[in-house]
């Protein structure tokens, strides 16, 4: 077998990444781990920045977001019972960001791949990467059974933190930079109307909560809970009873329970592989970087690599030109940085670390609990969180 690119993982970068490339006439192959359900029953993220929904829109999977997806003008930040408002469209004269599911993002994408008749091979296992360094880079996988090579020109890593892309780069090729927390969110999903018409983000002696949605009908709430708590420790009761004590008195009257149709405990990381390309290899989203969801860059630092990797390839392709491959991780890593500070600095603000109860942890959150304060109190300090909130603009080649 043999196509341009082989893209490794049918997570949000690899199809959009896939769908862009196809629109270009530049044939790609995906190669999956697990099955197309298994993916769409991970709920993750949420908000999509300006940037994301433009590419979506040209990749032309932005039809149903358009419909279905809520434009939000402001987030709130909720700490010492006062309720922060973040205006996003007036402070970044005009930004706003799409709230829309990733599970809808990628169901999109799914639905746009098979009616253009392109390959992925879900449940795929033992999948390799050999000679990447060279000209005639291929992939080995076993699927249904069977022992397949594919041959390619590039290779695309869209496999996640966990994958095999990043692995493949020699360890003395790639420096990896890492900042572990110490807890993690309990998200639970729900078919109850949200409880207010924004996101809130809840710094609260209790820990962090945060109010999202995926629809009308749809909640998404998120507990800051120990690394140790197990999802099964949890009833749909428990978790009500907490968010409640933690989210502002007035939100809290509102808040409509219900069953959970979905409870999981994410841990919170941030961390980035250097450099995101090795020979024919780009390492893109998840693969390369990850971090904490308090910033809301997860997926949409995943785009602004699609997005620059889909320029690098278009001018390889159409232009016969190969030297601007070597921009590519410069180009991501500047944008991945920013988000690593913006969700690494939000995190900061907003959880609870005294369980690492000594004195510099003291220290630490008196001089974060000052950085909220200082902030939120005027306008400039709101447009700053606002800014980074909507994101930053995407790069272009040179
Ligand atoms: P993914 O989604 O992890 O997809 C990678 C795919 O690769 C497959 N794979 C392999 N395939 C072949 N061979 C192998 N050896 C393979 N190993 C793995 C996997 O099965 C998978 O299908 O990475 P991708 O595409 O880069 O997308 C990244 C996003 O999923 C992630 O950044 C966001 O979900 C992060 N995130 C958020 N991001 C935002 O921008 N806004 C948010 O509001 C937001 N909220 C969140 C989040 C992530 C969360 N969790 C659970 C980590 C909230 C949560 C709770
Ligand atoms: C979500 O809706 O899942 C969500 C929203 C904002 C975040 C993280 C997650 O910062």
């Amino acid at each position: 077998m043999k196509t341009k690119v082989a893209i490794i993982g049918a997570g949000p970068s690899g199809l959009l990444l896939g769908q862009l490339l196809a629109k270009q006439g530049i044939d790609n192959v995906i190669i999956e781990r697990v099955s197309g359900d298994y993916i769409l029953g991970r709920i993750r993220a949420g908000v999509l920045e300006q940037g994301m929904v433009d590419l979506l829109r040209e990749a032309g999977v932005g039809e149903r977001m358009d419909r279905e997806g809520q434009v939000h003008t402001g987030v709130e930040l909720a700490f010492n019972n006062k309720r922060v408002k973040i205006e996003l469209e007036k402070l970044t004269g005009g930004s706003t960001v799409m709230v829309y599911g990733q599970t809808e993002v990628t169901r999109d994408l799914m639905d746009a791949r098979s009616a253009a008749g392109l390959t992925t091979y879900y449940e795929s296992s033992n999948v390799e990467l050999h000679d990447v360094k060279t000209d005639t880079p291929y992939v080995t996988f076993e699927h249904g059974g069977e022992r397949y090579r594919l041959d390619c020109d590039y290779i695309a890593g869209c496999d996640g933190f966990h994958g095999v892309s990043r692995p493949t780069i020699p360890a003395s090729s790639r420096k990896e930079y890492e900042r572990v927390y110490p807890f993690g969110w309990l998200g639970v999903l729900s078919d109850t109307p949200p409880v207010n018409d924004e996101l809130i983000y809840c710094k609260t002696d209790r820990g962090f909560a945060m109010t999202s949605m995926r629809s009308a009908t749809r909640s998404r709430y998120y507990l800051q809970v120990p690394l140790t708590d197990k999802v099964e420790d949890w009833s749909d009761e428990a978790f009500w009873t907490e968010l409640k004590n933690r989210l502002p008195n007035d939100v809290a009257e509102k808040l409509v329970t219900g069953p959970s149709i979905e409870k999981s405990i994410a841990p919170l990381r941030s961390f980035v592989c250097e450099p995101m390309q090795y020979g024919h290899l780009f390492l893109v989203g998840d693969a390369a970087h990850i971090v904490p969801p308090t910033g809301a860059k997860g997926l949409n630092l995943a785009a602004s690599d699609v997005a620059t990797l889909y320029k690098v390839l278009t001018q390889v392709y159409k232009e016969g030109d190969k030297d601007c491959i070597s921009q590519y991780s410069d180009i991501c890593l500047r944008r991945v940085w920013n988000g690593e500070r913006f969700s690494w600095w939000m995190t900061n603000m907003l959880h609870d670390f005294t369980g690492e109860n000594d004195l510099e942890t003291e220290t630490h959150a008196k001089f974060m609990e000052s950085e909220l304060n200082f902030y939120t109190d005027n306008e400039a300090g709101r447009r700053v969180i606002a800014m980074q909130y909507v994101g930053l603009p995407y790069e272009d080649l040179v």
